[in-house]
């Protein structure tokens, strides 16, 4: 569970003795397996930071725990399935083979407690197995699967398994899959659902998704409607059945989306679609490099030589030392135009050495320069990382900004906040498909 949040795992009594608590009582008197998430940076926090920042840490370790809850003990050290690859979840009954690409990770599992220190103890994947609408342990046919690469003997491996639905009539099926450790131990338990829908109810949209302004495809875009959905191919084509009717149908990558509204399926007919994806731009971008280029400050933040992430310079709340108590000051943005721009992302590097749980940075936006909204905080971090931030409260602002605030209490200093190579990323009609900067998915680049 602590993979997911990189929380320090540890017995209650390590943070502070708290009988009678419902961890107690969970497992004194019903034997359950208990455990406390101790979350946020506050008693009472902010709504916009819990759910911009808390939830988004924590909701993937939480939906771990609901999946080995069963054998709370076992389950968590065998490997787990991190991808379910599945052309397309809905199909037409008949003679057809049914093809997953699966991936099988024995990586997460630690016995370390500090969550400072690198995860170890991998697990081999030893193999991946598949069942169709049964779960594993009631006894249900194994389809085993193959490993991509010939052999089972690495801690993460791809592997590729398919079964005939040759029979199955229509309706909602579940695929479950597990992964089994060299050493036997299963992984928790992932699924897929796959629907089988009636051809006398139901056609079909084929086409392609892409880049918009262009006739480039975009492979393994997901094309969805509803719970229906399909991955495109090498070439961004993609076959998607759905029930007949109207269906609002949404083409989704990584950096973007495109929606196509009320498209009208017949059944027994298919239908042809494009989809075009708008592009992602930078339209802020600075690796200090060259001055202060509009970035303006209060207190003592100045661009210092002492660290950096790009060679050689990063702005500093406090150049030649320690910063002082009581500090409440900013690296400030310029004024950026974003009225044409949506799904907008901030990108920084930074090293954020301050005293833990008391001396923060926090990120924060502002459309109209006065009232600011915090985003992200950090403490405590003594090496450089890379943070993506969605903002999108910044979308469509014409006086978009966003600010660096170290904000210190009365006791205790530490070395401060470095921050080089930042940018603000958005999609949307202000970036043109022409825009040399288009950047439609990690390592896809026009
Ligand atoms: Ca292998
Ligand atoms: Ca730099
Ligand atoms: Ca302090
Ligand atoms: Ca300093």
């Amino acid at each position: 569970m602590a993979f997911f949040n990189g929380y320090r795992p540890q017995q209650i009594l390590g943070l502070t003795a708290a009988s009678g608590s419902t961890a107690d009582f969970a497992y004194g008197e019903l034997g359950v397996a208990s455990y406390a998430y101790e979350l946020g940076t506050e008693f009472f926090q902010n709504c916009n930071f819990f759910e911009s920042n808390i939830l988004e840490q924590n909701i993937a370790s939480m939906f771990y725990a609901a999946k080995v809850a069963r054998t709370p003990y076992q389950t968590p050290s065998g490997p787990d399935i991190t991808d379910i690859g599945l052309p397309t979840n809905a199909v037409l009954p008949g003679n057809q083979t049914i093809n997953l690409s699966l991936q099988a990770d024995g990586t997460r599992f630690s016995t370390v407690t500090d969550s400072t220190s690198p995860l170890e103890n991998p697990r081999q994947v030893g193999g991946v197995n598949v069942y169709f609408n049964a779960l594993p342990w009631a006894d249900a046919a194994t389809t085993t699967a193959t490993a991509d690469d010939g052999a089972f003997d690495s801690t993460q491996e791809s592997a590729s398994a398919s079964f005939n639905i040759s029979g199955v009539g229509p309706g909602r099926y579940t695929i479950f899959t597990e992964a089994v450790g060299s050493d036997s131990q299963t992984g928790a338990v992932s699924a897929s659902f796959l629907h089988v829908l009636d051809p006398a109810l139901a056609g079909t949209v084929s086409g392609q998704v892409l880049v918009a302004g262009s006739q480039t495809g975009v492979p393994d875009a997901l094309v969805s409607a509803g719970g229906f959905q399909a991955t495109t191919d090498g070439q961004g084509q993609f076959t998607l059945p759905l029930p007949a009717g109207s269906h609002d149908i949404m083409a989704t990558t990584a950096e973007a989306a495109t929606p196509a509204m009320n498209i009208t399926v017949t059944a027994g007919q298919t239908q042809n679609l494009n989809l075009e994806i708008p592009g992602r731009c930078d339209v802020f971008m600075d690796d200090m490099e060259g001055g202060t280029n509009g970035w303006t400050t209060t207190g003592n933040w100045a661009l210092t030589t002492e660290q950096a992430n790009s060679p050689t310079n990063s702005w500093h709340d406090s150049p030649g030392g320690n910063y002082p108590d009581n500090s409440n000051t900013s690296l400030i943005s310029p004024v950026i135009d974003l009225s044409q721009g949506s799904q907008a992302r901030l990108y920084f590097n930074h090293i954020c050495d301050t005293e833990d749980g008391f001396d923060f940075g926090i990120v924060e936006v502002s459309t109209n320069g006065s009232s600011w909204s915090e985003v992200y905080r950090c403490d405590n971090q003594m090496a450089w990382e890379e943070q993506r931030i969605d903002v999108p409260a910044l979308d469509g602002a014409a006086t978009a900004q966003f600010r660096f605030r170290l904000s210190t209490d009365v006791t205790q200093t530490d070395n401060g906040w470095f921050i080089d190579d930042v940018r603000l990323n958005i999609s949307g009609a202000q970036c043109q498909p022409d825009d040399l900067d288009i950047i439609l998915q990690d390592g896809f680049e026009l």
